[in-house]
This record gives structure tokens, sequence and C-alpha cells, in this order.
């Protein structure tokens, strides 16, 4: 893990930085890196965003960052053709070190960037309104349609076999197996609910191996707190690209639907308040399919609703894993934490389980 009180102002000399730094703070809720917030003297001529990069979970800092760099450069040539938009505000811009780079090592060993902060927005980890979930709709699927001519060669896997349902189901087993804690005997319920559904969340993988739907170039943690709205409400700007790399567009399209259609929070202790609301899942399905049906396929199109149980899927899987296994990946800030995310998730997935056929004909209907 990350550890100890970092030199802000060593590290940020590094860097090509306009303005005098007067005031940092912690910034955000995520659960992988760091992030600073530094605001220059009248914000002149930018605010900026540090992060202290994971290096143990992002094991190839240089390929991470390369892709960074070519997703930003590619859609910032994008927008500079779009009239009246500000590549400035709606594409992430990472700022250089001195030695050119694009990231800088501390005293530490740990690794550093910069982006430009994007003033006068927010994000949001729960979402009130459809009108608030279509705008992230339209955002993420704007994103995927922009790098679907992504020149040159692949982008570097910076997670290995990141969304491989395989991978994930198969270290829960070894976590299960080792039980390090002894903490399986009291999670017995959650066992048989990830056992249970285990064979029907393999229907991407598969229909992915049998040519049915392609890998496109797609964001991977697509939760709706990665995206900037500005202050009219209007989303601006898709952050967190750390994970962006070859996928299926249910990745994406589910992510976004585990987190922007939930009517509780992500770690909700108090289950009567998870669940999915219908509304949010069709004001999210109606931007991204706005930006998105002219590419996507019949076969992709047709398991868009099933995207966001096998994300919730995933991703509550990912959470209990962590929990039997120690809480050594995402950050905790309780004992039981990552148990309690879930069991959350796994009750919005009974949530989107009963409302399956709804959701299905929501799909239908905007198609
Ligand atoms: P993490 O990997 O910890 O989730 P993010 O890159 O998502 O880190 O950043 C944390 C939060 O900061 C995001 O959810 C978003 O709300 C906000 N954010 C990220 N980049 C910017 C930016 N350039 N300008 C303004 N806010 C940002
Ligand atoms: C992590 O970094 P953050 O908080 O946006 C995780 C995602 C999970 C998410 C769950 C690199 O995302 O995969 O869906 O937590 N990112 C990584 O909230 O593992
Ligand atoms: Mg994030």
């Amino acid at each position: 893990m990350n550890a100890g009180t970092p030199d802000l102002e060593a590290i940020v000399r590094l860097f090509e930085i306009e303005g005098r730094i007067v005031a940092s703070g912690i910034f955000g809720s995520g659960h992988i890196n760091d992030t600073f917030l530094l605001r220059t003297r009248d914000s002149d001529p930018y605010d900026y965003l540090l992060q202290r990069i994971n290096h143990h979970i992002f094991k190839d800092v240089a390929a991470l960052q390369e892709n960074i760099e070519r997703v930003t450069t590619h859609i910032r040539r994008k927008l500079a053709a779009v009239p009246g938009s500000n590549p400035d505000r709606e594409v992430l811009t990472l700022v250089r070190c001195k030695d050119g780079g694009t990231y800088a090592r501390d005293d530490e060993g740990a690794y550093w960037r910069i982006y430009l902060y994007i003033d006068g927005t927010r994000s949001y980890d729960i979402v009130d309104s459809p009108a608030r979930a279509y705008q992230g709709g339209r955002a993420f699927g704007r994103f995927q349609a922009m790098l679907a001519d992504l020149p040159g060669p692949p982008l570097h896997e910076t997670i290995p076999r990141f969304h491989d349902i395989d991978f994930r189901l198969y270290n829960f087993a070894d976590a299960l197996r080792r039980d390090p804690l002894g903490r399986a005997a009291a999670a017995r319920a959650e066992i048989a609910f990830v056992e249970a559904r285990a064979d029907e969340m393999r229907t991407i993988k598969r229909l992915g191996r049998a040519g049915a739907i392609p890998l496109r170039i797609t964001h991977n943690d697509t939760k709706f707190n990665n995206v900037l709205l500005d202050e009219s409400g209007r989303a601006l700007c898709v952050t967190d690209l750390d994970t962006v790399m070859n996928g299926y567009v249910h990745y994406d399209f589910g992510d976004s639907i585990r987190t922007s259609t939930n009517t509780g929070a992500e770690d909700e202790a108090d289950l009567s308040k998870v669940s999915m609301d219908i509304g949010l899942f069709e004001g999210y399905a109606r931007g991204f399919l706005e930006e998105t049906t002219a590419f996507l396929n019949r076969v992709e199109i047709d398991h868009l609703a099933f995207s966001g149980r096998l994300l919730t899927y995933i991703i509550g899987l990912r959470f209990f894993t962590d929990h039997l296994d120690g809480d050594h990946y995402f950050k905790i800030h309780a004992e039981g934490h990552n148990l309690r995310r879930a069991r959350a998730q796994f009750k919005l997935l009974r949530s989107m389980e009963e409302q399956a056929e709804a959701a299905q004909d929501v799909i239908e209907r905007l198609r």
C-alpha cells in the first residue's frame, strides 16, 4: 500500500507547473489511488490534481501512462475539430514533468502524475434523477465512440484479466480455500450466492470467444463518479483512465448501471435502501444508446441489460474476495468494510434480477 506523509512541495517541483501552489488537500472517494487538489494563487492559470498512482496494483506505470497519453491526445484532437468545444475541460490533460515525461518518482519510490483540475464541476456517488443518469450515459457512450478509431497498436493491458470472470472466480476460490483470517465461516450465505450464479456470469466471455461480440476500447471503470458534470448539470469529462484498454461494451455499460441506478450507497449497511431504480436505468441507457446504437451489433445490445447484473456480480465478488483475503486491495475505512460492500452489491444484484424483464423491455424500446 501507499504509505507515509508525502512531501507534496518536493513532488510538485518535478512538474512544469505555472502559478504558485498555496493549498493542498486530499480529494475524492476512489478506492485505489490517492488524490490531492492543489490550489494556486487565484487559481491562476489553473489548479491541479496530483495523484499518487498505486503501483502495487498498476505494476507497469510507464505503460499505464502511455495509454493515458495516447487516449487523451486522440480525444483532444477530435474535440479540437468540434466547433464550440473546450478540450481543456472536456478531456483530461496530463501536466508534463521537467524531464519531459508524464509521471515522476519520489524518494520513497512512489509514482506521481498531475492533471489540470477542471473547476466548476462535480461528480456523484449516488445519482438522484434520470436526467443526471442520462448525462452519464451520454458521456461514457461518447467516450467509447471517440476511441473506436484510436490509431496504433492495442493499448497495454494495465491490469491483466481485469474483468475476466474466470480469473475473478479463480481468485475467489483460492481465497476461500486459504481462508487466511477464518472469515469464510461467517459468510456462508454469500458464498452460496456467488456459486449459484457463476455459470450464468460466463455468458459475455462465451459470446466473445464465439466471435458474436467484438473487443472494443473500453474504459472499464465507468463508476458514475468517474464523470464530471458542470454547473448546469451537463456531463463534461470522463475521468479515471487507468483501466482504459480492450474490453467488451458490457463492461462499461454494466459498471455504470451498477453505480447509476443504485438507490443506496455502494457500501450501504441498511440493505433495505439498496435497489435498482428502473427510471435511472432508463435515463442512463437512453444517453448511452444515443451515442452508440450506430455501431453496436445486435448481440451486444441484446446483452446490455444483463451486463448490469454481470458487473454488479464481478465487483461484489472482488469486494468479497478481498474481505476473505484480508483487505489488501481496496482501501477500507472500517473493519468488515469489504464484506459490507459485497453484501450491498449482492442485494443490488437481487433487485436487478427481479427487474430483469423490465430492464430488457427498456432496451428494446430504446434500441
Ligand atoms: P480514483 O482512482 O481514486 O477513483 P479519480 O481519478 O477517479 O481517482 O479521481 C477522484 C475523483 O476526482 C473523481 O471521481 C472525480 O470526481 C474527481 N476528478 C478526477 N479528475 C479530475 C479533474 N481533472 N478535475 C476535477 N475533478 C477531477
Ligand atoms: C475501484 O479507483 P476507483 O475507486 O474508481 C476499482 C474498480 C471498482 C471500484 C469499485 C483499478 O475504482 O474496478 O469497480 O473501485 N478500480 C480498480 O468502487 O480496481
Ligand atoms: Mg475514480
